[in-house]
């Protein structure tokens, strides 16, 4: 117990020191590093020591101080953390270099209480879990693949709008990272010029009245290169770096992606659901098109003209008849 505490208080030491850096662009003393983080100057160069250890670029100079160059972009929880905004999401944050599926850790982590705002991120998945029992491929060092524990004080019925949430969330930390506007399309794909960059999946443990939380699990492809695709996937498939021909900082992403999170779920919170819906739908690439949706064995092709309360899709076919789709997976024509 007690190696564990002094465990993580070596990293939150680890955490605050990376927070001084990116208040101030320039040297920070050790003099005042040590008075801060109240340790002495011995124990401050330690920890320089160990961040060196990690990537991280540290400058030291005699007359001025320490001074942080260059940050690796490894997902660990001080990286993450360091000045991030985030009011709920974010509170804990695991980060592991292998999982099966961050979702099913998170449902696991849920289930014996894990607090609401926890974000298990995996650097890769073995068992990357997708719809239906289909899979999400997870190559290691590339892509993010995270998921999160919220605990809603809403109704099983209401628990899919945090899918519209999730993709408004994601629509906004790619259109911060890259110059090419992205596209929701229903129930849980995020598409980069027409081709899909990432997908949702969410959920729930529930009661008749009441949900005990929910996962909101998210992938998304940002520096995987076309090699690393199979042509077997279901929809042609891409990612932030081959469409934009940038890098993409997994690191940034993430703290963008928790920020926006953070932002619309408080104000899910504060002012209910109409605000992620206006967005979702002005988001959404595909209201107005034709659709091809398969749902179960039937087809269903026709206008794409809105989704209703329940989160439905709305489909007008050529006989003027309105299909209420609740679950399916849609071709745009
Ligand atoms: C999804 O399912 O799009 C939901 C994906 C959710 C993945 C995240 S990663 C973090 C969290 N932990 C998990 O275990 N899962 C979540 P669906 O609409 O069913 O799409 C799955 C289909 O997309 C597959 O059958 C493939 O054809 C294709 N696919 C698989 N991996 C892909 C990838 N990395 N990029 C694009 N398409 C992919």
């Amino acid at each position: 117990m007690k190696n564990r505490e002094s465990k993580s208080t070596e990293r939150s030491i680890d955490r605050q020191i990376l927070e001084l850096f990116r208040e101030r662009s320039g040297f920070v003393s050790g003099a005042e590093l040590s008075a801060i983080l109240k340790v002495s100057r011995t124990a401050v160069w330690k920890h320089i020591k160990t961040l060196r250890s990690q990537g991280y670029g540290i400058t030291a100079r005699h007359s001025s101080g320490y001074r942080l160059v260059s940050a690796p972009d490894v997902l660990t929880p001080a990286a993450v953390t360091a000045g991030l905004t985030a009011k709920i999401l974010g509170c804990r944050i695991i980060c592991l270099p292998e999982t099966g599926s961050t979702n099913s850790e998170a449902y696991r982590l849920a289930e014996e209480g894990a607090a609401e705002g926890t974000v298990i991120i995996a650097d890769s998945q073995s068992k990357g879990k997708g719809r239906l029992g289909r899979s999400w491929l997870s190559p290691a060092g590339v892509n993010l693949y995270c998921s999160l524990i919220l605990r809603p004080p809403i109704l099983p019925v209401d628990a899919f709008k945090f899918t519209f949430l999730s993709a408004v969330a994601v629509a906004r930390a790619i259109e911060s990272s890259v110059s090419i506007p992205p596209l929701i399309k229903w129930p849980n794909d995020i598409l980069l010029n027409g081709k899909k960059v990432a997908g949702l999946l969410n959920e729930m443990s529930a009661e008749t009245e009441r949900v005990n939380f929910v996962i909101l699990g998210i992938g998304v492809n940002l520096n995987m290169r076309p090699e690393q695709f199979p042509g077997d996937l279901r929809y042609p498939a891409t990612s932030l770096a081959i469409e934009s021909g940038l890098e993409i900082s997994r690191l940034s992403f993430v703290r963008n992606l928790l920020e926006s999170l953070d932002s619309l779920y408080t104000d899910y919170l504060c002012n209910g659901y109409g605000p992620v819906r206006d967005e979702w739908v002005a988001r959404c690439g595909m209201i107005g098109s034709r659709v091809s949706v398969s749902v179960a064995s039937e087809q269903i092709e026709g206008v794409a003209t809105g989704i209703d309360d329940s989160g439905a899709l709305l489909v007008k076919t050529a006989t003027g008849v309105i299909s209420r789709v609740l679950a399916g997976d849609v071709e745009i024509l």
